[in-house]
Parts: C-alpha cells; sequence; structure tokens
C-alpha cells in the first residue's frame, strides 16, 4: 500500500493518516497554502485523528477496567496534542500514569508501619514464612522495604538521586543529632560519591542468600543504607496460598529525625490499599495512639483500610485475659472522629499478634540455646508442651489468624475494592480535564475569531466541533461515536477546501 513520508519527521505513514503517527505534522500540507492549513479546523482534524489511532494496550484480568483504560489513553492522547493543556497541568499527567499505571499492574500494597522496634519486621517475616527482614535489637529496618511473589528470586535496589538527596539533607529536624552522629561514625560523607544518582541494582540470586544482601542495604549498622530509596524482594517461595498481587512494605518508622523520610513514608500510607499498624501491647499509651490518629489521618478516605497490630502479646503478664482488657479498651478508644466510623470495624481490625514466637515454633528444629529458652518460657506460661504441642502455640501467636485476613477479606475482596478505586479514579481524571478544556475552549475561541476565515458558517462549524470536542471528555461512552461524526465533517470540509484550492490553481 502507498505509504505518505511526513516530510518534517521522514516517518512513513498509512496512506489513510492525515497527520503523523510520530511527530504529529499534517501531512497534506503541499495541497494546502500556509494559512489554510493553519486553519483551526485542520487543527481539529489532527485531533481527531490523533484519538482515532490511539494504540490500546488491552488489560487481561478485567473488561472493565480494560475499558476504562482505553478511554483514558484516548483523553491522554487529546490532552497530550500541543496545545490542549498538558503542558501546563503536570498534575492531571501525573494523575493520568498512575492510573494506567494501577490498571496495568493492579498490585495490592499493605504497609507496615509504626514507631521503632515495634515488631514489624518480625510479624511481616512470620507472614512471609520465613526470616528475611532484619529484626536486630537495635533500630534495623533504615530503608523501605517491599516484598511479594515472584518467580525468581531478587532484589531490586534504588538509590535517592542528587536533588533528592539534598531534599533529605535540608529536612533534617532538630532532632536529628544521633542521626548525624551515626553519619559521622559511618563515615557517610566517603560513601555518598559512589551511591547517591547510582542506577538501580536488581540481582538475581538464591532464596537462601536475601536475608545477607537485605542486610547489605537496609541496615543501619553500614553506611550504604543513608542513599537508598527502596528495596524490592521477589520471593519464589510464597506458597499458592499467598495471594500473587498482595505485597508488604516494611517502613522504617513514623517518627524519623529526618523530614524526608518520615513523608517518604506517610506518601506510602496515603497510596497503600490497607496499613497495619503496629503497637506494643506493653506500652498502649498516649505516644501509640498519637500514632495511630496521624495514621489515620493520612487515610481519612478509607478508615477501613487501618488495621492495628498489638504486637508482643506473648509479654504481657496473662495474655489472654489482659489482651481482652486491653482490645475493649482500644474499641472504644478509637471509635469516634479522628478513627474507626463504628465499633464493630473496630473491633474487626484491632488484633493482636506474637509473631516472634510463631517464627520460633515454626523454626523449632534450628534453634539455639537462647531461642529454645524463650520458647520454653512461653510453653510453660500457656501449660504447652514441646514439641507435640507447636501447632497449638503457632495458633495462639494469632499470625495464621493475620494472614487469613488478608487472604479472605483483604486480597479476595481486592478487585471489588480495585474496581472501585478505578471508577473513583477515572471519575476524578475527567472531572479534572473537564476543568482544564473548559478553560481551554476560551483560548480555543480566541483563536477562532482570530482566525483567517471569517466566513460564519466555517466559524460556526469549528464551533460545533469544540463543543464535540468537549463532550468527547465529558461523555467518554459515545467517544468513538462522536469522533468518527467530526471526522466525517472534517474529511468533507478539507476536501471542499482542497477542491477550492485546485480550482484556483487550474484557473491560473
Ligand atoms: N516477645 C516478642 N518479641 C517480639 C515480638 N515482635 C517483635 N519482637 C522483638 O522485638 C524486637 C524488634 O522487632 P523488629 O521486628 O525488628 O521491630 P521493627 O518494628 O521492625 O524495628 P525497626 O525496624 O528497628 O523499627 C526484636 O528483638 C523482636 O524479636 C513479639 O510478638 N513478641
Ligand atoms: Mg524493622
Amino acid at each position: 500500500m502507498e505509504k505518505i513520508v511526513c516530510s518534517k519527521c521522514r516517518f512513513e505513514n498509512k496512506h489513510t493518516r492525515n497527520f503523523c503517527e510520530k511527530c504529529g505534522a499534517f501531512l497534506h500540507a503541499a495541497n494546502f497554502d500556509e494559512k489554510v492549513y493553519a486553519l483551526p479546523e485542520v487543527k481539529m482534524m489532527r485531533v481527531v485523528d490523533n484519538l482515532l489511532h490511539v494504540p490500546h494496550e488491552p488489560i487481561s484480568w478485567d473488561d472493565l477496567t480494560d475499558a476504562y483504560a482505553a478511554k483514558v489513553e484516548k483523553l491522554n492522547a487529546l490532552f497530550k496534542i500541543p496545545g490542549m493543556g498538558a503542558e501546563n497541568n503536570s498534575a492531571i499527567v501525573q494523575k493520568i500514569n498512575d492510573f494506567l499505571g494501577l490498571c496495568r499492574n493492579p498490585d495490592f500494597q499493605i504497609a507496615f508501619v509504626g514507631t521503632i522496634k515495634t515488631g514489624k519486621s518480625t510479624l511481616i517475616n512470620a507472614l512471609l514464612g520465613k526470616n528475611y527482614a532484619s529484626m536486630a535489637v537495635t533500630p534495623e529496618t533504615a530503608a523501605l522495604t517491599k516484598f511479594r511473589a515472584s518467580p525468581r528470586d531478587y532484589v531490586k535496589i534504588t538509590f535517592y538521586t542528587q536533588s533528592e538527596w539534598d531534599k533529605l539533607w535540608a529536612s533534617r529536624t532538630s532532632g536529628a543529632e544521633a542521626f548525624m552522629r551515626e553519619y559521622e561514625e559511618l563515615d557517610g560523607d566517603k560513601h555518598k560519591a559512589t551511591w547517591v544518582n547510582h542506577a538501580p541494582i536488581n540481582k538475581f540470586m538464591a532464596n537462601d542468600e536475601i536475608q545477607e544482601e537485605l542486610k547489605i542495604w537496609s541496615s543501619s549498622k553500614r553506611a550504604e543504607h543513608y542513599f537508598v530509596k527502596e528495596i524490592e524482594v521477589g520471593i519464589s517461595t510464597l506458597g499458592k496460598n499467598f495471594p500473587p498481587q498482595v505485597i508488604f512494605v516494611d517502613t522504617p518508622g513514623l517518627s524519623d529525625p529526618v523530614a524526608y523520610r518520615s513523608e517518604l513514608t506517610k506518601d506510602y500510607i496515603r497510596r497503600a490499599n490497607a496499613v497495619f499498624v503496629c503497637i506494643d501491647a506493653q506500652k498502649i499509651q498516649s505516644e501509640e495512639i498519637k500514632t495511630i490518629a496521624s495514621v489515620f489521618s493520612f487515610s481519612s478516605d478509607a478508615k477501613e483500610k487501618v488495621h492495628i497490630i498489638a504486637t508482643h502479646w506473648d509479654v504481657l503478664n496473662d495474655p489472654e485475659k489482659d489482651w481482652d482488657e486491653q482490645k475493649n479498651y482500644l474499641v472504644k478508644r478509637l471509635t469516634g472522629k479522628a478513627f474507626y466510623d463504628e465499633q464493630e470495624t473496630a473491633a474487626k481490625n484491632i488484633m493482636h499478634s506474637a509473631a516472634f514466637i510463631y517464627n520460633l515454633c515454626r523454626d523449632y528444629d534450628s534453634l539455639d540455646k537462647k531461642e529454645r529458652i524463650s520458647l520454653r518460657k512461653f510453653a510453660l506460661n500457656f501449660e504447652f508442651e514441646l514439641p507435640v504441642d507447636l501447632r497449638k502455640m503457632m495458633k495462639t501467636t494469632n499470625v495464621d489468624e493475620i494472614m487469613r485476613v488478608i487472604r479472605e477479606n483483604l486480597a479476595a475482596n481486592y478487585k471489588k475494592l480495585l474496581a472501585q478505586e478505578i471508577q473513583n479514579k477515572f471519575m476524578d481524571i475527567n472531572y479534572n480535564l473537564n476543568r482544564v478544556t473548559k478553560e481551554k475552549k476560551d483560548s480555543m475561541t480566541e483563536l477562532l475569531s482570530a482566525s483567517q476565515s471569517t466566513t460564519a458558517e466555517l466559524e460556526q462549524k469549528i464551533r460545533e466541533q469544540l463543543q464535540k470536542c468537549d463532550e468527547v471528555r465529558t461523555t467518554s461512552d459515545q467517544l468513538k461515536e462522536i469522533i468518527k461524526k467530526v471526522k466525517q465533517k472534517t474529511n468533507t470540509r478539507a476536501d471542499v477546501i482542497c477542491g477550492k484550492l485546485r480550482l484556483k490553481l487550474s484557473q491560473r
């Protein structure tokens, strides 16, 4: 089939196209004099042509999402046409990209947050079935770490860019003295040149090597962690009971003296599909309530996504009785304006955990002497026999119940929740595009009146088309139909213009 070569970028276009697929230039410029092809009507043809040729990346997991994504791809193409508004509205461009990202990679992110040493990493390790994340007694998780199921085991490390590092450095608060002392002790500045702006490192490895690799990048004992923005861990051994879309995010804590880093954690809380706030069951005081309140304040759009996990349950004096009382107190304290809307949700979302004991039971055959003693103490307290009662002991730690909630309540509802989220985000994009294009319409109208063509008929047609273009943005259901009509009209009009020009030329 005959091709049309673009005079601007030399790209070979299909003969049916009016505008270059690559650079968007008008392909029939040779047939028009400059004044004519600068007409708004020809610009409209370009809009229409672009919309008709937007490629669609099919989404297989849900038909409705596939339809929404196809619409947003078209709106995106429309918005990005020079002069349509994208250049001055980066926030909307970001929303559109996030939306398409969500449709294509529907991850369910669970952020584990809390103050330092509340047992976040221990709980994550219990849920993952192996000790991947480091759990030393001194503050340990210093870099945000994501865990996900993957066909191959890998660790991917992303580093701060120079400008991110500059912002981080400038955001040290007055409480950052200890941070500065440690930074100097670990000779941070010497390592800075190597790691700031470093390209991401993606390492495939054996499952048994993950734990050691993580220590290098996330442990507060090594200088490298200062420059790590995020770590992602792919795990091949999670088993078929682990929902493949679920991602655990281990966070370095909310009370970071470097504001930029706690902002990153807050950002994750806002974006996460569920948040597990870990608090130490032994110390439920006003500080802990404050932490929980701040998590609710970042999750105001979906309070039920917040879950409270009271860790160290096994260390309570009388775990079962004490926890009963504590839970009653928490349910009442955490229902109300800044917290859960109803006591029922609070009762459902507040859970206890003794993940430390769970992990000891799981690894019973390879425990060292000290660990065996810890486990024996717990067994004694509950009158369990070792090793026959290992399964029963694991049950009391509540870890299996937390995993059940993740699997049956969160992951299973995920598709439903996601569909709702996708719909909300789609409406939001539509609303924002509408707002921007309303402003645009005024400038388009100005463009019209300043245009060379003054015939009333032509202006009327263009107005109609602009109005149709608005409809395209608002009622995307009829998108295709309208585009077809506009294209027919513009083509006919272009033919008339071309015809007139040719006639003029032949009369010379
Ligand atoms: N007895 C008991 N100890 C626990 C429990 N959960 C955590 N621990 C202990 O508490 C300490 C801190 O646990 P981590 O899991 O490292 O806590 P974290 O919140 O990840 O700590 P950072 O990453 O440093 O903020 C470790 O010594 C754990 O063994 C629990 O349920 N019971
Ligand atoms: Mg940790």
